[in-house]
């Protein structure tokens, strides 16, 4: 005989889990008491949130599962944000509540809580989760987990929840009688039922077609005078970056990457060119609305990267999209649109072996045309409107970034100016790994996850970069970076208030600042004390002048340290597509291609008509 929760705990080690994030409670003691025992680690945060955004974090460095514990009632409602984030991301992630006792559910009553501390999660989560499951009987629990584990991280990764009541986790079962999960009962259940659509092409059932594509996309690139590649998360989760990095030795064709692909390859690559987008180096968009064939290899080309245009984005090319989510394909309205619904792994072997076949073909007017816009643009002439003595945040950026190395993870704020200047300022190396959450954008995810990335990183240097209006949600979580002795540099932009959102309102409200600034109602504490209050190294840059010395000097300061940095309010997101309201009041999406501040009329037309692109 075992007790459920010592068999969830054995379970979980035996598919490798070595570190579980968690908050504890009444509401889970059985499942804490055995993870005491288990050979797991615990990493306890101060607040559930941090939980399931610590979690998330270390799942996005592995690319593999990560486990999160939370009690019931207000523990997991708690953690829903970094779970909602997990989802939108595409981020495998077991997450287990504790709930009541059976006898206890409020449902037997009518009611709306009987058990201490009760509350339903499971219709709460089920719109944020791929499978999310109360455990009624504990004959069932292995079967839970095993199928929850299964569809977490199979087909378009995602979070998974159990939520397991006190006496089932108490309950003493014989582990062999236990019913199991099936494999391939499962695939022909959903084969049936047209459900988790994702998995099924990850098993690659349609093979054929999918080949008959690889030699059409064979065949354009035969054809193309500017081919180029947009690489996606979905090149990474599918494991499929070596066979990207070789298909690309083979081609030489000019790359761009989304955010969440940074990293794959190295900011001076001689082919790569930066991430398209709403806010992104003006030269990344000119080459992709100039290129004739653009191949997207995993991504879901969220609004920021088409700048809320789609019938615009790369407009003069032919595109082909790779996606393992079929809707996320059928929701496009692209013209020139050929969709591919395949695994991006199983997508590039046929490239891979079909290519070699033919003569490698010769881009060079193109690479030339791609190299003399990065040489062109570079970010640091694109001119701020306020210029101040103050840090400019994109040359922070950039100084931190040459200080980094190879093995440090960079924790970009998920939102705020840092999370731009993070991805577009930052020179990044390959096989660095960038964590911030893209899909949900919420403020607070900074903190918790330099905890997620430390242990997944097996304790290498973490970078973070969050804004100080961010830094208040999870602060708390400065005590778990002490706890563990957390090696991370953590630069905060201090501009005191909320630059998002002022400088929104500045565009659509004639600067009438409503909870955005002192004046109305937010303001920031003083980080020194705080540093103090937490006993973490602190410094703090003032000016721009002082910018690659005391960056220097931070990096060079053992363990932990808080450096804030003081910016201006005004700090703007440039080059950005911004909207307009055209003669009927009507919005109007910005040309990718001419970001804020708007380039001469005629250089733009001059780089947009060249036409010379015969191969040499
Ligand atoms: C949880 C959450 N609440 C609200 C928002 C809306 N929001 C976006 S940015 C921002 C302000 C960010 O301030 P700060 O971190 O200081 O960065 P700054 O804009 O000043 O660079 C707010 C309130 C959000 N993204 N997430
Ligand atoms: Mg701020």
């Amino acid at each position: 005989m075992i007790k459920v929760s010592e068999l969830i705990c054995r379970y979980l080690e035996r598919i490798g889990v070595k570190d579980v994030f968690m908050l504890s409670g009444g509401g889970i003691m059985h499942l804490v008491e055995s993870l005491g025992n288990s050979n797991m680690n615990y990493i306890c945060c101060h607040h559930e949130q941090a939980v399931s955004i610590a979690a998330q974090a270390y799942a996005m460095y592995k690319n593999d599962l990560s486990v999160c514990l939370a009690t019931t009632g207000p523990g997991g409602t708690n953690m829903i944000t970094g779970v909602g984030a997990a989802y939108m991301d595409s981020t495998p992630m077991l997450v287990i509540t504790g709930q009541v006792k059976r006898d206890d559910f409020a449902s037997l009553r009518n009611v709306r809580q009987f058990g201490a501390q009760e509350n339903k999660i499971i219709p709460m989560v089920s719109s944020i989760t791929k499978y999310a499951a109360l455990i009624e009987k504990e004959e069932d629990i292995l079967y839970h987990l095993q199928k929850a584990v299964f569809i977490a991280m199979h087909g378009r990764r995602g979070p998974v929840w159990l939520d397991i009541p006190l006496d089932v986790q108490a309950a003493e079962i014989e582990e062999v009688s236990l019913r199991t999960f099936s494999e391939e009962e499962f695939i022909s259940d959903i084969q049936m039922n047209t459900i988790y659509n994702d998995i099924l092409v990850e098993k690659n059932l349609e093979a054929d077609r999918i080949k008959y594509k690889a030699e059409e996309v064979i065949g354009l690139l035969k054809l193309a005078k500017k081919p180029l590649f947009v690489i996606g998360h979905g090149i990474i989760a599918s494991g499929a970056v070596d066979k990207f990095i070789e298909l690309q030795k083979k081609l030489e064709i000019p790359v761009l990457s989304t955010w969440r692909a940074l990293g794959v390859l190295d900011y001076n690559n001689e082919l790569f060119f930066g991430s398209p987008g709403l806010q992104a180096k003006r030269y990344s968009n000119i080459i992709i609305q100039s290129a004739d064939l653009v191949i997207v290899l995993g991504s879901r080309l969220d609004n920021m990267i088409t700048a809320f245009n789609e019938a615009n984005f790369a407009h003069n090319a032919k595109k082909v999209i790779v996606d393992i989510d079929e809707n996320e394909l059928d929701k496009f309205s692209i013209p020139n649109l050929i969709p591919i619904v395949c695994d991006v792994n199983n997508f590039l072997d046929l490239i891979n072996k079909n290519v070699l076949i033919h003569k490698k073909k010769k881009y060079n007017n193109w690479i030339e045309f791609c190299k003399y816009c990065k040489k062109r643009f570079p970010l640091n002439l694109e001119k701020q409107v306020n210029e101040t003595e103050l840090v400019d945040l994109y040359h922070l950026a950039e100084t931190v970034s040459k200080c980094c190395d190879k093995n440090d993870s960079i924790v970009v704020s998920s939102t705020s100016r840092c999370n731009t200047a993070g991805h577009i300022a930052f020179m990044h190396k390959a096989g660095q790994k960038i964590i911030s959450s893209m899909g949900f954008g919420s403020m607070g995810f900074a903190l918790p996850s330099v905890v997620g990335a430390w242990f997944a990183s097996d304790n290498q240097r973490v970078i973070m970069l969050e804004g100080d209006g961010s830094l208040q949600l999870n602060i708390q979580e400065f005590q778990t970076i002490v706890h563990h002795k957390i090696n991370v540099k953590m630069f905060i932009f201090c501009n005191n208030g909320y630059a998002a959102i002022s400088t929104m309102q500045d565009r659509n409200f004639k600067g009438h600042y409503v909870g955005s600034t002192p004046k109305s109602g937010v303001s920031m504490p003083d980080l020194e004390k705080i540093a103090y209050a937490y006993g973490i190294s602190y410094m703090k840059i003032e000016k721009d002048i002082e910018v690659e010395e005391k960056v220097k000097e931070v990096m060079s300061i053992e363990g932990a340290v808080i450096c804030e940095f003081i910016g201006s309010i005004k700090f703007d997101e440039i080059p950005k597509c911004i909207s307009s309201l055209d003669k009927n009041g009507k919005i109007v999406s910005a040309a990718l291609e001419n970001p804020y501040p708007f380039l001469d009329k005629i250089e733009l037309e001059n780089l947009l008509s060249i036409t010379n692109w015969e191969e040499e």
